[in-house]
């Protein structure tokens, strides 16, 4: 019904092209690899259930397995260096021998990427995990790729500095994990992308050569800005071994508030006030529908809202604001409520607003536990969009009309579909929530979801990236000349194929 006739012909082109599209063959770990791994690595730094080691398979399962527990692998073998020379050793003789190799770090991505499609080499960032160096004057961190986000964020507290990068993931992913996906997260709106605040990166390329751009600089205009193709590329050209980045100073005062609304449609002009009466100090400006929330407070996440302050809401919004000055931060913050409150035609029913930093963290914790509450109701299926904000409600409904008509509405097939997300940044994080993966649940969602964001020339990927789940629907989002040279930046780093094979590109 959406699909226009311009994106069905495009859907018919694509596919004939990629039959013709062929992939070299890659090889699988053999005893000899492992014996070859060995000399490189202590024995404590291999898992592998090939002779002579006979690692225990369960050993292994939490690599092969991502976090949804939607995509699995067969890797017989996972490696998880100390060093960035020990990398470039590993991926020089995986070259060489044409053995695919899936980058890992935290394993909390959520589109299939950090897991073998079949059984490619694992080779795990976690033990790369020191901070390099902190300039507490210019607030460069250099950190090697597998130090965990939330550590950092220890890190830099005691020098009153703060990651411009913050989600719900923290406790798990790392940064290098963070740079691959281009990782959004909850403070895109104040802090932007990490296509401004990563400065250098050190990358493995996939013959083995180090790529060193690990530069501190603010500024360097000399030339191509190679470190760019690797934000975002998903382990495809490389393997990212080092990160420096650009440390924000600690906002000396915070605050959130969580707002309920009668309707979605106040999110917008909410949205507007917002923006304007907050100017600097807004940080953060996230949505939620009144059935995640539900989601949130069945499974734990977060401490609930007095019901009589939620009655006849339909959606919520979390305010934060970060700045320099509690008295007036507090004063404009109390301001916003205060008109919206007033107004003839309130655009909110009431506001919860942090009055410590407990409460603070436990409003928080409902927004950043949804995830959680959902991957704990049920099996997600997940589509993160951007599509105008107008129509992030008219998302959810014509998906759950879908699921509807198709019969696929009730307890034993899909349960729940919901929509949270970044509002500042025009991301929708769309999830049904059904009993079980179902091939049929699957066909009913796609292409069909898809086509709607296209319509809307949306994005099919705002922030988790293609992964193994997207491949097959680039073009949604990309046209064939993009996807035309995608393809050739992929051949001229990785010309046998064994970066990631399966991800981002088919
Ligand atoms: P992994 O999952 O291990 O890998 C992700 C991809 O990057 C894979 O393709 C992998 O091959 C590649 N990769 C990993 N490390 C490297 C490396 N060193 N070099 C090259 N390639 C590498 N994402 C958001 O954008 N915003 C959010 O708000 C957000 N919230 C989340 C909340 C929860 C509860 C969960 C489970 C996930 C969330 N995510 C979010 C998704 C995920 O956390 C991010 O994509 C995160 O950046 C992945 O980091 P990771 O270390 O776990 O990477
Ligand atoms: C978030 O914004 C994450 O919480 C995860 O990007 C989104 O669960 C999801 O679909
Ligand atoms: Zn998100």
């Amino acid at each position: 019904m959406f699909a226009s006739r311009h994106v069905v012909r495009r859907v018919a082109l694509r596919q004939t092209r990629r039959w013709a599209h062929t992939q070299p063959k890659l090889q699988s770990v053999t005893a000899d690899d492992v014996a070859h791994f060995s000399k490189i690595l202590p024995a404590t730094s291999i898992l592998s259930t090939l002779p002579p080691l006979s690692t225990a398979a369960s050993e292994l399962s939490p690599f092969n397995n991502d976090w949804m527990n939607k995509y699995h692998g067969n890797s017989t073998t996972v490696l998880r260096p100390r060093t960035t020379q020990e990398v470039s050793e590993i991926v020089k003789h995986c070259n060489e021998r044409g053995i695919g190799i899936v980058p890992q770090g935290g394993n909390t991505g959520l589109v299939g990427g950090s897991v073998p499609i079949q059984d490619e080499l694992v080779l795990s960032l976690g033990n790369m995990n020191k901070v390099r160096s902190f300039d507490p004057v210019s607030g460069i961190l250099v950190a090697d790729a597998g130090c965990i986000l939330e550590s950092l964020s220890e890190y830099l507290a005691p020098h009153r500095h703060i990651v411009p990068l913050d989600l719900g993931a923290k406790g798990s992913c790392q940064i290098g994990g963070n740079v691959s996906t281009n990782a959004g997260g909850l403070r895109l709106l104040r802090y932007g992308s990490l296509h401004g605040s990563v400065l250098g990166l050190e990358v493995v390329l996939p013959d083995g050569t180090i790529l060193d751009q690990l530069t501190t600089l603010r500024k360097d205009n000399t030339g191509y800005d190679l470190k760019q193709l690797f934000i975002g590329a998903e382990g495809t050209l490389g393997i990212v071994t080092g990160v420096s980045i650009l440390a924000a100073p600690a906002p000396q005062s915070t605050n959130n508030v969580v707002l309920a609304l009668p309707k979605f449609d106040n999110v917008l002009p909410l949205f507007v006030e917002a923006k304007k009466q907050l100017s600097e100090i807004l940080s953060a400006f996230e949505f939620f529908d009144r059935e995640v929330y539900e989601l949130a407070v069945k499974h734990g996440q977060g401490r609930a809202l007095n019901e009589e302050d939620i009655e006849g809401a339909e959606c919520f919004v979390l305010v934060e604001t970060s700045g320099g000055k509690r008295e007036h931060d507090e004063e404009k913050l109390n301001g916003l409520l205060e008109s919206l409150m007033e107004s003839e035609t309130p655009l909110i029913n009431t506001g919860v607003l942090s009055q410590s930093p407990s409460q603070f963290a436990s409003l928080w914790a409902i927004r950043e536990g949804l995830t959680e509450a959902v991957s704990k109701e049920g099996k997600a299926y997940k589509y993160d969009i951007s599509v105008p904000l107008a129509k992030f409600k008219e998302v959810v409904d014509a998906t759950r009309e879908r699921l509807r008509s198709k019969g696929l509405l009730h307890a034993d097939a899909v349960k729940h579909v919901v929509g949270y997300g970044h509002v500042g940044d025009g991301n929708l994080h769309l999830n049904v929530v059904a009993a079980n993966y179902t091939p049929e649940i699957e066909a009913a969602l796609e292409p069909f979801v898809y086509e709607l964001v296209a319509s809307y020339r949306g994005s099919i990927s705002a922030e988790h990236g293609i992964g193994a789940m997207k491949t097959h629907a680039l073009h949604y989002s990309k046209g064939d000349v993009s996807i035309e040279w995608m393809r050739r930046i992929k051949t001229l780093f990785d010309p046998r194929g064994i970066m990631n094979p399966g991800k981002v590109l088919e």
